[in-house]
């Protein structure tokens, strides 16, 4: 199968999880794009979703699915959304569609977070894929020292200016042996904003896609 065919496939596994009625989280990337298709196609009645991104908002209107402010809610009961990479535990790189701080805000709101992402994306240690960083622009220099001071090559990505006018970082040459650590190191470097490992709060359900069908990793 394709890899476009086990992002489908995933995406409508993920349907499992979404209650009729209810107010659905809702990452952002070509993945989640499938679930949201699936969403729609499914004639599934939800009462809306909150959206992690303009791109994700955009697509779901589009599709006749009712759009809530994070602030209109205070809890959801499920949050669907890929990743970059994602290991066993369920700890996760993402912001490769830089989404990132948007994302982690309405995960927080979940009270469970569906990973969803075809096989390629499961690795032993994160950090093969550029690590994303959301940072306030002034302080990019500054904050890009400080990964090189740890081994790592930090990138201002070309013309991307994110949903909350920030910018973001590509580092490579990190290995993330200990998620949560490094996301709360990390976290306190003046100017980020967001750093793109999910540790703190990752996910408790893997849908993973693979040629023999969907594995469930949890
Ligand atoms: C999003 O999913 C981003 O955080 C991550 O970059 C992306 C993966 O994109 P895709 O599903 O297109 O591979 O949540």
């Amino acid at each position: 199968m394709t890899q476009d065919e086990l992002k489908t496939l995933v995406g409508q596994a993920a349907l499992q999880y979404v209650t009729p009625g209810s107010i659905v989280g809702v990452g952002t990337g070509s993945t989640v794009d499938k679930f949201i298709d699936a969403l729609a196609a499914s004639g599934m009645a939800i009462a809306g979703a909150v959206s992690s991104s303009v791109r994700s908002t955009e697509r779901m209107r589009a599709l006749g699915i009712r759009i809530l402010e994070a602030a209109e809610v205070e809890s959801l009961p499920v949050y669907i959304d890929g990743a970059d990479e994602i290991d066993r535990q369920g700890h996760m790189v993402k912001g490769g569609g830089a989404a990132l701080t948007r994302e982690k805000i309405v995960a927080d709101l979940a009270a469970r977070f569906v990973c969803i992402a075809d096989e390629s994306k499961l690795v032993d240690v994160l950090g093969a894929f550029p690590l994303p960083v959301e940072v306030i622009p002034m302080a990019a220099a500054q904050i890009a020292r400080r990964f090189h001071a740890i081994g790592g090559q930090a990138t201002l990505r070309a013309n991307c200016v994110t949903d909350n006018g920030c910018h973001i970082l590509d580092v490579r040459g990190v290995q993330i042996r200990d998620p949560q650590a490094f996301e709360r190191d990390v976290n306190q470097w003046p100017g980020v904003v967001t750093v793109g490992v999910f540790a703190r709060n990752k996910a408790g359900v893997c849908l993973l896609g693979t040629s023999s069908g969907v594995r469930t990793l949890e």
